[in-house]
């Protein structure tokens, strides 16, 4: 697709992030999903991304980030944020309050209407910024919970052109909603963008659920292939837009022989044992206790598996100023050692565990080298890992055992082993199928889910949403006609787009 304008993302984070080191202000690459996601959409177009650059706001900063825009088809503008907003704003209204609430875990949030305030300011600036870089012809987009008000600023400030916003982490259902003080205010900003992405359709019609209860002036027109609200004579189309990966520059890295040759040589120092893996953000959403907890009952109950299994847990370090998040660490690690210092025996570690941010390709090499991949989030908008290992199953070999809870299990269940992540002694049992499972068996699971994932790619994805929301535009309609995965009517039930193994 091609966009008259230019495309204008607008997200908490940049894809670069500026750091104070010694010696004075460096550039690194920011971690985590929606970075690696926005990052491949580029490659149909141009424009600005919008966001904070990281600790340091100073001219050499700026400076730093115009060089790293040299050769990319989009320029950076950078959103300031004081150290009291990055508290307030970022730890606390998004990730204090609306993560946990989003991932049904309110008992976990912190309601400080200091926090709100806040909020507030930082999404009106954000909207400014956007605003600054933007011209009559552009699309804005918008990304993730941190900007859930900024739909409302654009209008205040006279907007006029297309804005999208998209949600990379699930809605929850009213009941949960409604905790939220300023529910009403969230849902009714959501109605001033022009499109509104969810990760599946189970997000979707807790969205359209939530605004039955709490906004019932709005009104849903279930139109195909999106709905429509319309609210005080303005019109919100609403889609489910499933994110995924760059699957072949994925497949085609671990397809290396670099990745190869590094691959085997893990395997060769594990002595070849069945090789389990976790991959995940220290997260208290990822369910990483409960798969260790999992992985103790599956020692416990099959001692013929000790010696021949190895689980391998790496973690990428997130949000340590957060409480919760350090308390986590320690529980993690509380379990890694205990459960080592249970089972271990010569010549056999149980669970490796690192704590670091890898590289692509030795993230590859372990995805490669991995007989299964366990994913247990307790609840999780999509599973990104997920994706990426089906990529990196050059060898078709591979098992994905994923959480019910996970959005991308909608679309993998038919070729995964799907689990509930509170179930432990139920994953023990998956990891004992996948241990067992015949090598025909895994070849036609690992070949279905490698074809849904090619299939539907994150440029697939980017394109979907854009086209539709450019079809909000009463002067543009969507150059080619919607795919499958563009959006779901709301009438097909959650599930109906998978595929089963012929
Ligand atoms: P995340 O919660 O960050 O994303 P996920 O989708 O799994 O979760 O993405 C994690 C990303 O970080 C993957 O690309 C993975 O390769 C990378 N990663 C993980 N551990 C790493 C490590 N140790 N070193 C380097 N890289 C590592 C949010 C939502 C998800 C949603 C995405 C995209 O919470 O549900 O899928 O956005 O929409």
């Amino acid at each position: 697709m091609t966009l008259e304008g230019r495309l204008i993302v607008v997200s908490n984070r940049l894809p670069v992030e500026v750091k104070h080191r010694g010696g004075g202000p460096r550039l690194s690459r920011s971690a985590g999903g929606l970075a690696t996601a926005l990052d491949s959409i580029w490659r149909f177009t141009h424009g600005s991304w919008v966001g904070w650059a990281g600790s340091a706001d100073s001219e050499r900063a700026n400076e730093l980030l115009a060089k790293a825009a040299r050769g990319r088809p989009y320029g950076f503008k950078a959103v300031p944020l004081s150290r009291d907003e990055i508290s307030k704003f970022y730890s606390g209204f998004a990730n204090e309050i609306i993560w946990p609430l989003f991932h049904d875990m309110p008992s976990r949030c912190n309601f400080d209407p200091e926090y709100w305030e806040v909020y507030q300011r930082v999404n009106r600036r954000f909207a400014q910024a956007a605003v600054e870089v933007t011209n009559g012809k552009d699309v804005i987009w918008a990304h993730d919970y941190h900007l859930m008000l900024m739909g409302r600023y654009l209008r205040e400030a006279g907007k006029m052109t297309t804005a999208g916003f998209f949600l990379h982490i699930p809605f929850p259902a009213p009941d949960i909603f409604e905790k939220l003080p300023w529910r009403k205010t969230i849902l009714k900003s959501l109605l001033q963008y022009d499109m509104l992405g969810f990760q599946t359709d189970r997000d979707r019609w807790n969205f359209v659920s939530c605004l039955e209860r709490i906004v019932p002036e709005a009104e849903s027109l279930r139109e195909d292939p999106c709905m429509s609200v319309v609210l005080e004579g303005r019109r919100t189309r609403v889609g489910t837009f499933p994110i995924s990966i760059a699957f072949e520059e994925f497949a085609n890295h671990a397809a290396s022989r670099d990745v190869e040759v590094l691959s085997n040589q893990f395997r060769h120092e594990l002595s070849n044992k069945f090789l389990v893996l976790g991959v995940d953000r220290l997260d208290y959403t990822k369910g990483i206790p409960e798969r260790l907890r999992a992985f103790r009952i599956l020692l416990r109950r099959y001692p013929e598996l000790r010696h021949r299994v190895t689980l391998l847990q790496v973690v990428v370090p997130s949000r340590e100023e957060i409480p919760n998040y350090k308390d986590l660490r320690r529980e993690v690690e509380l379990l890694v050692s205990q459960i080592n210092g249970e089972f271990t025996e010569g010549g056999w570690v149980p669970i490796h565990y690192m704590h670091r941010n890898l590289t692509r390709k030795q993230l590859l090499t372990y995805y490669r080298a991995a007989d299964i991949a366990l994913i247990t989030s307790l609840k999780d908008g999509m599973n990104l890992v997920a994706k990426e290992f089906c990529a990196a199953q050059v060898d078709e070999m591979g098992v994905v055992i994923i959480s019910e809870f996970a959005g991308a299990s909608a679309e993998l269940q038919h070729g995964a082993i799907v689990v509930n992540p509170n179930d432990l002694a139920g994953i023990a049992e998956a990891i004992h199928r996948a241990c067992v499972m015949p090598v025909e068996e895994k070849r036609a699971r690992m070949r279905l889910l490698r074809d849904i994932v090619r299939t539907y790619s994150v440029q697939n994805w980017a394109e979907a949403f854009l086209n539709a929301a450019l079809s909000t535009r009463p002067d543009v309609q969507p150059k080619e006609a919607p795919t499958e995965h563009e959006a779901i009517p709301l009438t097909t039930p959650p599930g109906a787009r998978e595929q089963k193994i012929a």
